[in-house]
């Protein structure tokens, strides 16, 4: 296996909590290098490509209000597996029961909301990161 690179995103609940360096931290102290970064105003039409597969979703409209709401942090990451695994150190998409250890699990909460505020995306595919790095890092 070759190394590969993800994007990951701090959300803007992430950045708002000042979580950007432990979840940073987190993503180097498991060995993936933080090959770029930078803090991104989403707007729309960038959230609507990014999440184009939620389209229609009861979900879709107040996730792309929550992902603009605030600057995120996208992160270009690299490492052997490193889709896999940073999908594992985020862990499960509901906050609630994501397992501790991981970043949703030790560090996100249910607010109540109609989106799932838990605070990182990333990419879930070779094909997702190659399409959401060139969105992001354009
Ligand atoms: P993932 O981020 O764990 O890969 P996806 O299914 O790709 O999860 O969904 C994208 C984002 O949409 C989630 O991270 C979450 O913020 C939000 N989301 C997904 N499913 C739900 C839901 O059932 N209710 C509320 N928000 C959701």
């Amino acid at each position: 296996m070759s190394a590969e690179e993800t994007l990951i995103l701090v959300k803007p609940d992430g950045v708002a909590r000042g979580l950007t360096g432990e979840i940073l931290r987190r993503i180097e102290a498991k060995g993936y290098v933080i090959a770029d970064l930078r803090m991104v105003r989403a707007d729309r039409e960038l959230l609507a490509a990014h999440y184009a597969e939620h389209e229609g979703k009861p979900f879709y409209e107040p996730l792309i209000e929550f992902m603009s709401s605030g600057p995120v942090v996208a992160v270009r990451a690299s490492g052997e597996r490193v889709i896999e695994g940073f999908r594992s150190l985020a862990g499960a998409t509901d906050p609630t029961v994501a397992a501790p250890g991981t970043i949703r699990g030790d560090l996100g909460r249910d607010w109540g909301l109609n989106v799932q505020q838990n605070l990182v995306h990333g990419s879930d595919s070779t094909l997702s990161a190659e399409r959401e790095l060139a969105l992001w890092f354009a």
